[in-house]
């Protein structure tokens, strides 16, 4: 066997902050390169990994390093290591890809360490530019992309959207530890997560869609799907699935077939996003009985003025009769995503959030309620009025710890009223939704637990007491102790 060609070295980097998931997007583009005869490695990594993996970038001396970013702390990350490794030989390459990018092209390529954007989807893109990068071609002819000539930023805004996504799948062999992306549920299956289509139709004022994926919905075929799912199960024993995709059930009927061929396989699907005003006492029957075990519902908001600017289509008594249905059926848990903080809002709207995310925890126990503090995504209807109200992106790449809701860092500066203190109280707001849940736990022990938690976190949420959060305390260390790659 001949050694790999050093010159044809490609180096593909996620880093995020507390938890690693499944880091589908490195995969694809791992495998196209692959495919084209490249040597590529693919480092899915946490943030205390950043110093290794920059010496082997160094060491490497690949043709470029591509980096995967989403807005958020992982921007942070991602400069911290782009940084890094310019710092240590500045001849190699540096491409920022992702979200992040996608939506910020030009600030992304303001940094020093940031050679090339590359926009939207890269599966063709990246084998293009890796080819144009070792022929010493021009960057002008690859589209999609930005960079930086003679002083002056090129963006070529022409992406393409890929048309048939079953032409592309992720290569899990590129994955330097398997068992790092794999879940282990407290019934021992093991989970991994997958997608099976891209983008959603809708128009939520507040979601990166409009912009990244132009409202376009695309999906994997029926086949390749279960193909993908069934090597998934027959190399790894994954008996899980969490679908990740943006809206499982664009096409019904194609996402009940994908569901019972995965229990046919003895595969369940653990969770899936599915839009709340399509739910029926049909689809919920056929969700339990394919082993369906957990919805996710965008509620959003309690109030109906809000819903309205935020393009939702749904009124706070859909929602409500909504969850009445769900209440029939015990046995398919729902999280219901509420968001505080929305550009316009008062303490009247939030509170009646809270209320509505308390009320839909009274009528249907096992639910999981969270109150997300809203985020101004560049790209997205929001993000524009939060700007007239007051906000602006933080002024450098390291700043961008503060654009995340884990910690509570974010500044709410489109909202006139808020201050230091509001933030704290939206994201305690948050755990204490998360402590609605009270379905019965796996022993008398756990439901006594989690009923304490529950009358406690509703009694804060309907006096709006937040102070001496010792509650949120109790749940960090249990979680710390019994589930460490839960980020509550
Ligand atoms: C799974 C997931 C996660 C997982 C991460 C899994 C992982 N390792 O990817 C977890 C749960 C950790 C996560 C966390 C967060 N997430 Co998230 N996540 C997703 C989700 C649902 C799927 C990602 C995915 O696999 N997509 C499929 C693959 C094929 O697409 P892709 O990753 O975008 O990659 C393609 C392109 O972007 C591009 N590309 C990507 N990287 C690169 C790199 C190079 C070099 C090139 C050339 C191209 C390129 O090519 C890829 C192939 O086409 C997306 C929504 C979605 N459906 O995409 C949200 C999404 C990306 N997440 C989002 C957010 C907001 C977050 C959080 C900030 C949430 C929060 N407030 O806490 C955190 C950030 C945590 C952190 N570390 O900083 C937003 C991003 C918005 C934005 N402007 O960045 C999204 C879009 C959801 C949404 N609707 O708002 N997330
Ligand atoms: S339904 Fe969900 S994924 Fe679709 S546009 Fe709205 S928030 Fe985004």
């Amino acid at each position: 066997m001949s050694a790999p060609d050093k010159n044809k070295r490609v180096i593909i980097v996620r880093v995020e902050s507390d938890i690693v998931l499944h880091p589908l997007g490195t995969l694809y583009m791992g495998n196209e390169l692959k495919k084209a005869g490249y040597d590529v490695r693919v480092y899915n990594i946490f943030k205390h990994e950043i110093a290794r993996t920059v010496e082997a970038i160094v060491e490497a001396k690949p043709l470029f390093a591509g980096f995967s970013t989403m807005t958020g702390l992982q921007t942070k990350y991602t400069h911290q290591m782009s940084e890094a490794v310019r710092a240590r030989d500045k001849d190699i390459k540096i491409v920022w890809g992702g979200v992040h990018p996608t939506l910020l092209p030009e600030d992304c390529l303001k940094e020093n360490c940031v050679d090339i954007v590359v926009m939207g989807e890269g599966e063709e893109i990246i084998v293009a530019l890796a080819d144009c990068l070792l022929s010493g071609g021009d960057l002008k002819g690859v589209r999609g992309i930005g960079y930086k000539s003679a002083g002056k930023l090129v963006i070529d805004s022409q992406r393409q959207f890929i048309k048939d996504l079953d032409k592309y799948e992720p290569d899990w062999s590129l994955l330097d530890d398997f068992e790092k992306c794999v879940t282990t549920l407290p019934d021992g299956m093991r989970q991994m997560d997958f997608v099976a289509s891209r983008g959603c139709p809708y128009n939520c004022a507040f979601c990166y869609n409009l912009k990244f994926n132009d409202r376009r919905w695309r999906k994997h075929s029926f086949e390749y799907v279960i193909n993908k799912i069934g090597y998934l199960r027959r190399e790894h024993n994954i008996r899980a699935i969490h679908f990740h995709d943006d809206n499982f059930f664009v096409d019904m009927e194609r996402a009940f077939r994908i569901l019972e061929a995965l229990k046919n396989m003895d595969v369940i699907a653990t969770s899936c996003m599915i839009r709340l005003e399509v739910i029926s006492d049909d689809i919920v029957n056929r969700l339990r009985a394919l082993g369906v075990r957990r919805i996710f519902v965008g509620v959003e908001s309690g109030s109906d003025r809000v819903l309205k600017m935020i393009n939702k289509e749904l009124t706070r008594e859909t929602i409500l009769e909504k969850f009445r249905l769900l209440s029939k059926f015990r046995d398919i848990s729902v999280t219901a995503a509420c968001i505080i903080g929305f550009p316009t809002e008062t303490w009247n709207d939030i509170y009646k959030t809270i209320d509505l995310g308390v009320t839909i925890s009274e009528i249907f126990p096992d639910v999981v309620v969270t109150f997300q503090t809203f985020i101004p995504y560049p790209g997205s209807r929001l993000y524009e009025v939060a700007l007239e109200n007051g906000f602006s992106l933080p002024r450098h790449m390291s700043e961008y710890d503060t654009f995340d809701t884990y910690k509570g860092e974010m500044n709410l500066t489109w909202l006139p009223w808020a201050d230091e203190k509001t933030k704290t109280i939206f994201y305690r707001i948050d755990k204490y939704g998360k402590l609605l849940t009270h379905s019965k736990g796996s022993s008398p022990l756990r439901t006594a637990g989690k009923e304490l938690f529950y009358r406690l976190s509703k009694a804060r949420l309907r006096n709006r007491f937040f102070a001496f959060p010792w509650e949120i305390s109790v749940l960090h260390k249990f979680n710390r102790y019994y589930n460490p790659k839960c980020p509550i």
